[in-house]
């Protein structure tokens, strides 16, 4: 799923921005009362020369706050921009981390305790259809096997294997108070026999038996976030059967540089020339409004991207670990293959089911723009500045995505780049880092 109301204390605060110029001179005041002092929850390496890296305890002094994920602070004579979430206030501390669950499962549970996300999934035909056409053609290896459907909301899937194949028996578990509407659904359709509806956190729940399969739909924006995969790990560590099958199987996250006019037209052009006034003052805060964070619910055209895509990391989920999801690191290198203006990249990804049957064909499950848009869409990282590039040159560098400390459901994603020229058209080799919050 991709948008429960996670940011919702996301307070924006850009229409306080201050330019760094201003903050120096503020540095130099020592008793400016807007100076706060902050402590690191965690360790940062910051990328590029504007960012400050910092170890976990370090004491920063924060001069201002011109959005809400990046601040501007000192530690020990140099300044550069800290990510906020990785901050706690000193007296706050103790209080705030026993007050405030960093799984935000309240707010989490309590979205998909209503029904706009599981319409949303559930008119996704792409998603359904492509968990059902897993079930219907597994059907005859599936008799008799034990399933559990981690994160069932509404049943979908467990009603799919109830009345697809004949599995001994289906756990459908649930966290959100959906559940007791789903237990009233299988009743209704007939499946109670096979289908008991667990109502709890995946962690939390006892089962009376190990499982055969493990099936789960709980790929959010850009895979991770959401971290829903780490409910999937640990359940899959403690009730899978040795030899036992997870769906899907594994997983790609995947990335293209690409153009994206119309977006930068609406929310960055736009200030050039409105009804033929020069607006562009506001330029640099629609930066920090528009494309500092990424974009979700982006649809990539096919003609948009300039190369062919790349698969940046690949995660198998019978190996993969949860430890592993504090850092997750892939590269690239693109051959341009059209000129044009590089605005961006977009990511999305694939999942794989394996088949149960000897040598049946395993399912796909593409969220890309070469295949039927889902609700999950494409995620758009816009660069800074859009920048010409020509058939031939090459785009080369690498993508890095940090699990917050504190925030769990939530990741950074870190793209480095770098152009070379074929013609000699683009001056020079060009580099660029740039740190996308996802949302904190
Ligand atoms: C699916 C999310 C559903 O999985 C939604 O109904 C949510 O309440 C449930 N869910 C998520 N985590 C757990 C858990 N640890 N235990 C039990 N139920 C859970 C769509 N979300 C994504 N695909 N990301």
């Amino acid at each position: 799923m991709k948008s429960f109301n996670l940011c919702r204390t996301d307070k924006q605060t850009v229409g306080e921005s201050k330019q760094p110029s201003d903050m120096q001179t503020e540095r130099e005041d020592e008793d400016d009362a807007s100076v706060e002092e902050y402590v690191a929850l965690s360790s940062f390496t910051g990328s590029g020369s504007d960012q400050l890296s910092f170890s976990r305890g370090d004491r920063l002094r924060v001069h201002a706050k011109p959005s809400s994920e990046w601040w501007w602070a000192e530690l020990r004579g140099v300044i550069g921009y800290v990510p906020a979430s990785y901050l706690r206030q000193e007296e706050e501390e103790e209080e705030d981390t026993s007050l405030e669950d960093p799984w935000q499962d309240e707010e989490y549970f309590g979205s998909y305790g209503t029904l706009r996300l599981h319409l949303e999934m559930l008119s996704d035909k792409s998603r359904t259809e492509a968990y059902r056409h897993v079930i219907l053609s597994n059907s005859a290896s599936l008799r008799n096997k034990v399933v559990i459907d981690l994160g069932c909301g509404t049943g979908i899937i467990s009603l799919f294997c109830a009345q697809l194949a004949q599995p001994s028996e289906v756990y459908a578990v649930e966290a959100s108070s959906m559940a007791e509407y789903t237990r009233q659904l299988v009743k209704q359709n007939g499946c109670e026999e096979v289908v008991t509806v667990l109502q709890g956190r995946a962690e939390e729940i006892e089962l009376p038996e190990q499982v055969d399969v493990l099936v789960s739909e709980w790929m959010g924006n850009c895979l991770l976030f959401e971290f829903m995969v780490e409910s999937v790990l640990l359940a899959r560590d403690r009730w899978l059967k040795e030899g036992g099958v997870m769906w899907p199987s594994s997983a790609a996250l995947t990335l293209v540089p690409c153009q994206a006019n119309s977006y930068y037209a609406e929310k960055m052009a736009f200030w050039e020339q409105p009804y033929g006034l020069d607006f562009t003052p506001l330029q640099p805060l629609a930066q920090q409004e528009f494309f500092t964070k990424p974009k979700f619910s982006h649809l990539v055209e096919p003609d948009d991207c300039l190369a062919t895509p790349c698969d940046v990391l690949c995660l198998d989920m019978y190996t993969l670990q949860v430890k592993d999801l504090e850092e997750i690191k892939g590269q690239f290198h693109y051959c341009v293959e059209k000129s044009g203006v590089f605005h961006g990249f977009t990511a999305w990804f694939t999942v794989h089911f394996e088949s149960l049957e000897t040598g049946g064909a395993t399912v796909e499950l593409n969220t890309g723009p070469f295949s039927e848009p889902t609700h999950w869409k494409q995620t758009l990282f816009m660069l800074d500045r859009p920048l010409s590039v020509y058939t031939g040159d090459s785009i080369s560098g690498s993508i890095l995505l940090c699990r917050n400390p504190v925030w769990r459901r939530h990741m950074t994603v870190t793209l480095h780049w770098s152009i070379n020229s074929s013609t000699g058209e683009t001056d020079k080799c060009q580099v660029g880092t740039k740190s996308f919050p996802m949302w904190r």
